[in-house]
């Protein structure tokens, strides 16, 4: 087969979305109409040559991002989102999804915890019962908001513990680092949720942020991560307690002009469970297999890499141990 070919034959796994960053300029503009909400024409793109939307950087792709989600109001939308996503990823061979949401993003503007939640459950189980596939949620606290929010945010999500496989941390890395955010995480654990941290790529305190996240907080995964090859003593202990790194090459092209693909195949090649992911595929134009095609094209990585990268997913994924089985 060509390496197209393989790559889209490969069964995938994807451990880094966020549900708010699939939904496609036609879904917005879908939600939109069904809510009755006007949308600015500059929402979705208009640079002119793709159906996409416009930014160049972090700042600016927030910017476009937040509002908008204003379009999300009723569970039904919500479903609708991650539906199309599980869709879509089924038609990639994605067969187990760990999809990132933003709670906050959405009860700071009236929508209530309950709406999202059932909405983006009701998906799951859709998908699960009718595409045979395997997702799960992981809640992300807002990193540029206050703790006492994200830890209100967590004992509103008590009730639905059993729907949500562990928390995360991500929005504007900037003067936000994990230990702000130290208590909250400890909760989680103590209930019982796994935990990971965006670890951004373009951030000057890289390195001090992930010593937080390893040492502080105690995280199961790091998401981008991969300024840890600075440092061969945080590629050692990454390496000792099996934890792994979700990498977005499309995402980190666009919003750092800097795919990071030497960085991840070093890695690959020193034996950390790297794994290629997509962060926000309608906004950054690739989903799975626009990832780990771009991985064989501009970073040389071979057939059995691209194989080695998908088992990484696999395996550091949270599916439970037995189901696991089935996978690996
Ligand atoms: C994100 Cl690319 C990126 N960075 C930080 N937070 C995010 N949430 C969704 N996409
Ligand atoms: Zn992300």
């Amino acid at each position: 087969p060509t390496m197209e070919e393989f790559i889209v034959g490969m069964p995938k796994a994807e451990l880094h979305v966020h549900l708010e960053g699939t939904l496609e300029p036609s879904l917005h503009r879908k939600l939109a109409a069904r809510n009755s909400i006007n949308i600015p024409a500059t929402s979705d793109n208009v640079s002119g040559n793709s159906n996409g939307y416009l930014f160049h950087d972090l700042t600016s792709f927030l910017a476009v991002y937040y509002p908008n989600m204003e379009v999300l109001l009723t569970a039904e939308d919500f479903f609708d989102l991650a539906f199309a996503y599980l869709s879509k990823a089924y038609s990639q061979n994605v067969v187990h999804a760990e999809m990132f949401f933003d709670p906050q993003a959405h009860t700071s503007r009236g929508v209530s915890f309950s709406t999202v939640i059932t909405g983006f459950r009701q998906a799951i189980v859709k998908a699960e019962r009718e595409l045979g596939m395997s997702a799960s949620l992981i809640m992300c606290f807002l990193r540029d908001m206050d703790p006492g929010f994200a830890m209100a945010t967590l004992t509103e999500a008590l009730p639905y513990k059993d729907w949500i496989v562990g928390v995360g941390l991500d929005s504007d890395e900037r003067d936000n680092p994990p230990s702000k955010f130290a208590s909250v995480f400890a909760r989680a654990k103590k209930e019982g949720w796994l935990v990971t941290c965006h670890c951004d790529i373009d951030q000057p305190n890289s390195i001090a942020h992930i010593r937080q996240v390893l040492r502080d907080i105690g995280v199961d995964r790091i998401d981008h991560g991969t300024n840890i090859v600075e440092d061969e003593t945080l590629v050692q202990l990454v390496k000792e307690r099996g934890i792994g790194l979700t990498c977005c090459p499309v995402s980190n092209s666009v919003v750092t002009n800097d795919f990071k693909g030497r960085e991840i195949v070093q890695l690959l090649r020193q034996g950390v469970k790297v794994t290629i992911n997509s962060d926000d595929p309608a906004y950054f134009r690739g989903y799975m297999n626009e990832n780990m095609m771009k991985m064989a094209k501009d970073a040389d990585v071979t057939k059995g890499e691209l194989i080695r990268l998908q088992k990484n997913a696999f395996e550091i994924s949270w599916i439970s141990e037995r189901k696991k089985e089935k996978f690996i």
